[in-house]
């Protein structure tokens, strides 16, 4: 692979964007292995948790400037299209993605980070969506996942003033859930992948769907998605197992 690279240890997926030169920018190609990447990964069995992160001093920052700037409406139509498509894979990935952002995450760069389940954070991370700032406007699902995330109110001042802030202030806002030193980042997003891939996976999965669910529907539709897998998840047998497995230990 040309922009990636990607391992399984211990039932965890990590995939590391490998174009520090560029700062991970997203251009049509990357974009392209990536989703292919994901299309590829996604039956595995095996895998419990995928982890994201960035070679160099970047996770993503962006989407590719130089390649956008001779775009025609079409093609930048076309582009919008290809990244949201992959963002969708990934916020849909059958077990739960965590994005250990280890330097900017900006534009295409923060819409990646809000499509995976949550972030932690290096102290030397810088997030934005500072597209307004080139006469552009979030085009990969930034404004609708980053509003659900922080609150249309927090999502309008960062987008409208195309400010980039800093790890504290991005935990602050609820936009990662944890900051390390640089050098500990992939440890204690290992250490909580882990604790994940311990669980019994048809549960994780079910919860992913009806977290996911929570999103985009009122609280009646959530109710009886979840009433529904409820029932569902006792046709498993990691049901049974874990509920007498509790027994047996108590
Ligand atoms: N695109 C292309 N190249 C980039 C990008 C980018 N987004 N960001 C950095 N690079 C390149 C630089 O051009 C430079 O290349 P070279 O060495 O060949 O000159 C190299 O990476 C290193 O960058 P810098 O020298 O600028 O590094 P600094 O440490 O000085 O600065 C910054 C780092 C602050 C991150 C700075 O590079 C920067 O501001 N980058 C742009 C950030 C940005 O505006 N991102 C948003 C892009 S727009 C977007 O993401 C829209 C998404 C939706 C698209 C919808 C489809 C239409």
């Amino acid at each position: 692979m040309k922009y990636l690279e990607f391992e399984v240890k211990k039932n965890i997926g990590i995939l590391k964007f490998n174009n520090p030169a560029s700062l991970n920018a997203l251009n049509t190609e990357f974009l392209k292995e990536l989703k292919q990447l994901i299309l590829d990964i996604s039956p595995n069995r095996d895998l419990r948790v995928l982890v994201i992160t960035g070679r160099g001093k970047a996770f993503v920052a962006g989407a590719n400037i130089k390649e956008m700037l001779n775009m025609t409406p079409c093609q930048a139509k076309e582009f919008s299209a290809l990244g949201k498509s992959v963002f969708e894979l990934i916020e849909n990935f059958p077990v739960p993605v965590i994005s250990a952002v280890n330097g900017y995450a900006l534009g295409g760069g923060l819409e990646l980070v809000l499509s995976t389940d949550f972030a932690y954070a290096s102290n030397k991370a810088i997030f934005g969506l500072p597209e307004l700032n080139l006469g552009l406007i979030p085009g990969f699902g930034g404004c609708k996942r980053l509003s659900d995330r922080i609150g249309l109110q927090q999502a309008k001042e960062l987008i409208y003033t195309a400010r980039m802030i800093d790890a504290q202030q991005a935990l602050e806002m609820q936009l990662i859930t944890k900051i390390t030193e640089p050098e500990d980042l992939m440890n204690e997003v290992l250490k909580t992948a882990e604790e994940i891939q311990k669980l019994r996976p048809n549960a994780v999965k079910e919860a992913k769907e009806l977290l996911n669910a929570c999103s985009n529907n009122s609280l009646d539709v959530v109710a009886e998605i979840e009433t529904n897998k409820f029932g569902f998840i006792f046709s498993h047998p990691q049901a049974k197992e874990g509920m007498t497995a509790f027994i047996n230990e108590h």
